[in-house]
């Protein structure tokens, strides 16, 4: 083998390693109102979006900046009642979060309502600055407010509103 053919093979086997580290996977969220069609949020629908950041504590309580949006407002943009409208029979709504690994975590809708329990519950797409990593992105949910990290949905791909039976 000669030293320049050795060398792009090995500039190969590098370039492969970088696009391991760093998959470049696009967010993509899918949301089921209770009736009608599911709704399907990619990044440019998340750029039109308020964006937000903020500062919260990870498990090893070391803080870090999450930029994205708000849960409440990605809910909103697949019809889910709000403000005035969220009243009677929606009380009873809530929504489950839902990611790759099957783990699955429920919000009320009332609790996520900034009328009601407004509870701050962001769909970051990055951290500190950097996209999210395989492990936990391309979406994580971050829930400043929490005492431990639990909703704190890793790698999240589907969001369904349902009623309590
Ligand atoms: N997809 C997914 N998200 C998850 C979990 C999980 O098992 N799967 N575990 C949760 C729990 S119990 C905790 S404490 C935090 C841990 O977050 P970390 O792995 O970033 O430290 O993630 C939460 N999010
Ligand atoms: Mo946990």
């Amino acid at each position: 083998m000669n030293a320049k053919w050795t060398a792009s093979l090995i500039l190969a086997l590098e370039v492969t390693a970088i696009s391991q580290q760093a998959p470049v996977q696009e967010a993509t969220l899918v949301v089921k109102p209770i009736s009608g069609p599911a709704l399907t949020l990619r990044a440019r629908d998340f750029a039109r979006l308020p964006q937000v950041k903020v500062s919260a504590k990870d498990h090893e309580g070391k803080s870090h900046e999450y930029a994205g949006v708000n849960l409440h407002d990605v809910l909103t943009q697949a019809g889910v009642p709000t403000g005035h409208d969220l009243r009677g029979k929606e009380m009873a709504d809530f929504a489950v979060v839902e990611a790759s690994d099957g783990y699955r975590v429920v919000f009320s809708l009332a609790e996520l309502d900034p009328d009601v329990g407004n509870t701050q519950v962001i769909v970051a797409q990055s951290v500190d600055g950097q996209p999210l990593g395989a492990k936990e992105g391309p979406l994580r949910l971050v829930v400043p407010g929490d005492k431990r990290p639990a909703r704190w949905v890793r790698m999240v791909t589907t969001i369904s509103v349902m009623r309590a039976p």
